[in-house]
């Protein structure tokens, strides 16, 4: 009989930091996100530096991973903000400096939004600092209800980002 493959999921984390040792932080949450249960880390992009979009403080250090899981959207959430608290996550005003933000992008090919998650993530197709390091990852990567990703990094032309 067909099995269920054990990690049936393929999940996409947006990570950031612009507090402290961001390059540490970026590294050690990549690899925490390697030992979640149920869960493996199937590819990680580079870091890159990119300048601070509609926030506050110093350049950014971004990356995205790739993750397959038989974690739920919800669930991994929970994982991730555990990441972030475990990392001195505060959250003092909206779109404050970070020390570590840990963002699911991108969950199958899921389209949700309730009180706690929004699926896609609903600024992912504005934003170089997610696309381009997604689009490292995941070449012919598409986003529901936007479409394929890599024609939209032209329209992003205007944001300062570089790989470190
Ligand atoms: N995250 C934000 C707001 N602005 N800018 C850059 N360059 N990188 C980020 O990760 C980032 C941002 C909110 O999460
Ligand atoms: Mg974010
Ligand atoms: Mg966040």
């Amino acid at each position: 009989m067909p099995q269920m493959p054990a990690l049936p999921h393929t999940a996409y984390i947006g990570l950031g930091a612009n507090l402290g040792d961001a390059q540490a932080t970026v590294r050690a949450a990549l690899s925490a996100l390697a030992l979640l249960p149920q869960t493996r880390l199937q590819a990680q992009s580079s870091l890159y530096r990119s300048a601070p979009q509609d926030a506050d403080g110093d350049d950014y250090v971004n990356a995205v991973a790739e993750l397959q899981t038989a974690l739920t959207p919800h669930e991994l959430l929970a994982r991730l903000q555990a990441i972030e608290a475990a990392n001195g996550r505060e959250r003092p005003y909206y779109h404050a400096p970070r020390t570590l933000d840990l963002d699911l992008l991108l969950y199958d090919d899921a389209a949700l939004a309730d009180a706690t998650l929004t699926l896609p993530h609903p600024r992912l197709h504005l934003r170089a600092f997610a696309l381009l390091p997604l689009l490292e990852i995941a070449a012919d990567i598409a986003i529901p209800g936007i479409g394929p990703a890599r024609p939209l990094l032209p329209t992003l032309a205007g944001q300062a980002i570089a790989r470190l």
